[in-house]
C-alpha cells in the first residue's frame, strides 16, 4: 500500500499554481485510493517562518489553507489533514536528521542559492554574506525530508520546484538507514509524483513561477479570486507581440503559460491546445483561458466562502487531523529513538 504524504505553507490564499501544480493531485490521488492506501496532507505552519510573517495574517493564513483545502475536496474522514505545527514528531526528527547531513548538501540547494542571488541583487552587486540569512532558510528541507519520513511517505505529490527537496528526503532516508541499521531498512525512498502540469509561471514575469510571496498581486489567480478578478489578471498577462499562437515555452513563455493553464483545465496537452489557435490572436486565447479558470474555480470558491465562516467546524478537523498524525507518527518516533539510542 501506498503512503502519500505533501504539504503547502501558509503564506497565503493558495494560488493557481499551487492548485495545477499539486493539490489538484492530491485530491485526484485521494479518488483514486485503494482501501489500504494512506494519505496525509499537512499545512507546513514551520516553514512559512523561514521568512518574516506577521502574527496575525500567519494565523489567518492557516485556517484559509484548511478551508480551501476542504473546499478543493480534500475529505478528512478519508486522508489525515493538520497543521504541522501541531504535530512536534516533525521538528525531534528534523533535528536527529541535521545531524546526519553535511551543511554542504544543503548549500547546494537551489532554493538556497536562489535566495543568495536575491540578497545579492538587494546589496547591488556586494558581496553575497550569509549572515543576512537566517539558518531556517538553509535547514528547512531537512524539516521537509522529517515532515514525509515521520510517516514512512512512499508518494509525495509536488510541484517541480520540489524536486530537489525530495531528492534531498531520499538522500536522507538513505543514509539513516545505513547508519542505523536494524532488521531491516527503516525508511523507504519516497517517490516523487508528477502533475501532467509541472510550472505555472507569474502572468508578469514568465519566466519565473506563480508564487504566493510575488509583490505584484496581478502575477497569481488566488483560488478565491472573483471572476472579475480573473478576467482582468488573465487579460493583463504578459505575451508578446508575433502573431499566431504556437506552444514554445523558451522564446514565447507567456503564451505557452496560457496554453499551459489551458491544457490543464481541459485535460490536453498544450501542444494540442496550440494547434487550435494558430490562427488566431493573443485575445482569443486569453477569452478562452478566463471562461476555463472561472469553470474550474467556481465550486471551490463557492465552498471555500461557505466553509471560511464554519470556525467550530475548521477547529474540529484541525483537532481531529493533528490526533490522529501524532498517533501515527509516534510509530515511527519510537523505532528511530530505539535506532540510534534514545531510549
Ligand atoms: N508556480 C507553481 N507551479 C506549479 N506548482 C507550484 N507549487 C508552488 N508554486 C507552483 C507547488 O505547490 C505546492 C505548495 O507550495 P508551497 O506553498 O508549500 O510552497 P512554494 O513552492 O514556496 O509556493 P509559493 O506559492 O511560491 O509560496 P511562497 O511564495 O510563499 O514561497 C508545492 O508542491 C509546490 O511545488
Amino acid at each position: 500500500p501506498r503512503v502519500v504524504f505533501s504539504g503547502i505553507q501558509p503564506t497565503g490564499i493558495p494560488h493557481l499554481g499551487n492548485y495545477l501544480g499539486a493539490l489538484l493531485n492530491w485530491v485526484r490521488l485521494q479518488q483514486d485510493a485503494g482501501p489500504k492506501d494512506e494519505l496525509i496532507f499537512s499545512i507546513v505552519g514551520w516553514h512559512a517562518l523561514t521568512l518574516p510573517q506577521d502574527p496575525r495574517e500567519l494565523s489567518r493564513s492557516r485556517r484559509d489553507a484548511l478551508a480551501v483545502l476542504l473546499s478543493i475536496g480534500i475529505d478528512p474522514k478519508r486522508s489525515t489533514l493538520f497543521h504541522q505545527d501541531e504535530n512536534p514528531h516533525h521538528t525531534e526528527l528534523a533535528w536527529l536528521f541535521n545531524c546526519i547531513t553535511p551543511v554542504g548538501k544543503l548549500r547546494r540547494m537551489t532554493t538556497w542559492k536562489s535566495r543568495l542571488a536575491v540578497s545579492r541583487n538587494a546589496n547591488d552587486e556586494s558581496e553575497v554574506d550569509e549572515s543576512m540569512l537566517n539558518a531556517g532558510l538553509l535547514t528547512y528541507p531537512v524539516l521537509q525530508a522529517a515532515d514525509i519520513l515521520v510517516y514512512k511517505a512512499t508518494h509525495v505529490p509536488v510541484g517541480e520546484d520540489q524536486k530537489q527537496h525530495l531528492e534531498l528526503a531520499r538522500d536522507i532516508a538513505d543514509t539513516f538507514n545505513r547508519t542505523f541499521k536494524g532488521k531491516s531498512r527503516l525508511f523507504p525512498l519516497p517517490e516523487f509524483v508528477a502533475t501532467p502540469t509541472r510550472r505555472v509561471l507569474s502572468l508578469k514575469d514568465p519566466t519565473s513561477k506563480m508564487s504566493k510571496s510575488a509583490p505584484d498581486v496581478q502575477s497569481r489567480i488566488l483560488l478565491t479570486d472573483t471572476a472579475a478578478q480573473i478576467k482582468s489578471k488573465i487579460r493583463g498577462a504578459v505575451t508578446d507581440s508575433i502573431s499566431g499562437i504556437t506552444y514554445d515555452p523558451v522564446s514565447r513563455p507567456g503564451a505557452a503559460n496560457l496554453l499551459t493553464i489551458l491544457a490543464a483545465c481541459t485535460n490536453e496537452e498544450p501542444t494540442e491546445v496550440a494547434k487550435r489557435y494558430a490562427n488566431k490572436g493573443h485575445g482569443d486565447l486569453k477569452a478562452d483561458v478566463v471562461d476555463a479558470v472561472e469553470n474550474l474555480l467556481r465550486k471551490p470558491r463557492a465552498e471555500f466562502e461557505r466553509l471560511r465562516s464554519e470556525d467550530a467546524y475548521l477547529s474540529e478537523v484541525a483537532r481531529e487531523g493533528a490526533s490522529k498524525a501524532r498517533a501515527r507518527s509516534e510509530v515511527t518516533m519510537q523505532e528511530i529513538r530505539k535506532r540510534v539510542g534514545l531510549v
